[in-house]
């Protein structure tokens, strides 16, 4: 990673799901000794602490949960967001369920009008509130940001799309609805299913991924929902899907993808304590984040 300072922020957020305890996803992870890892590398590491979730009614819309409370809720993290990158620090943000990956990306595609997304996940989370089996805007997020979806979450930070449909590269994807795969048809969506993992090996993954991004973007945001991993592994998420990814290719994955530079922000999202045994997610997520920002067995 090129830039020396890490500006940390957490997401307190539950409302984008069905399952109570994403919300604690934050703390799990700061008491798994991330900042102390980080500073182990020769980070300097701004603890921003956790943005401030509004205790919101639920809203009516069923087939769009909880739509007011994460569009504040987004808003405010875009701005967050937007102020680390003035700063010129890295922003690293923790959530939260996924539907957080809306105002993170509002906010860093504001300094990047070609943003590259890696987007390692179970799910393709490219759902909107007419294709959604759940009405769960964790589902949502790479939709929203593609400019697909309910207008409110589309348009945050002031504008549409963030994304391109030829920047983004979903990897370790196993559980696609309908929708979503008749959406990465029509656009061709690179995507890597679990297929592939295991046909092509991750590190052939990893180098097909930068030599796609890499020419055609200026920023790549890396957005990591723990629930990619086998539960094996990751047990502490909501969704959880067999057949995922192994520790070993993901520790692997991350530390290729520092090798590179090239990532300018990312997010860790879907932890929940109260689904883990001992914090081993929690655990999990800090040793993924030491791989990203550059830690090595040697
Ligand atoms: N695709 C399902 C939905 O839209 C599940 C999404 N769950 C996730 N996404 N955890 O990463 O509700
Ligand atoms: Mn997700
Ligand atoms: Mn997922
Ligand atoms: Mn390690």
């Amino acid at each position: 990673m090129g830039k020396k300072t890490i500006s940390m922020v957490g997401v307190p957020m539950d409302l984008g799901q069905s399952r109570r305890g994403v919300d604690m996803g934050p703390a799990a992870i700061r008491y798994a000794g991330v900042v102390e890892r980080l500073e182990n590398l020769g980070y300097e590491i701004n603890d921003l602490g956790n943005i401030e979730i509004e205790n919101v009614g639920k809203d009516a819309k069923r087939e769009i949960r909880n739509v007011n409370a994460i569009v504040e809720v987004n808003r405010k993290l875009a701005h967050t967001v937007e102020k680390i990158m003035e700063e010129g620090s890295f922003p690293l943000v923790l959530g939260g369920d996924h539907s957080i990956a809306i105002g993170t990306i509002a906010g860093v595609s504001k300094f990047f009008h070609q943003l590259g997304v890696i987007w390692y996940d179970a799910h393709g989370d490219l759902n909107t509130p007419e294709t959604s089996p759940s009405g769960n805007i964790h589902g949502m997020p790479l939709a929203t940001s593609l400019g697909l979806g309910e207008r409110d979450l589309v348009n945050i930070g002031g504008y549409a799309p963030k994304l391109k449909y030829e920047n983004i590269v979903i990897i370790g994807a196993r559980s696609l609805d309908e929708g979503e795969k008749d959406l990465i048809k029509k656009k061709g969506i690179k995507v890597y299913t679990m297929h592939e993992v295991d046909r092509m090996g991750m590190s052939a993954i990893i180098e097909e991924t930068i030599a796609y991004l890499k020419n055609k973007t200026d920023g790549i945001h890396l957005s990591f929902d723990l629930d990619a991993l086998d539960p094996i592994y990751a047990p502490g998420v909501g969704t959880p899907v067999s057949g995922g990814v192994t520790f070993r290719e993901t520790h692997l994955a991350l530390e290729m993808l520092a090798e590179t530079n090239l990532i300018t922000s990312a997010e860790f999202v879907e932890v929940n304590p109260i689904l883990d045994e001992r914090n081993k997610t929690g655990s999990l997520t800090v040793e993924l984040i030491g791989s990203l920002f550059g830690e090595r067995i040697l």
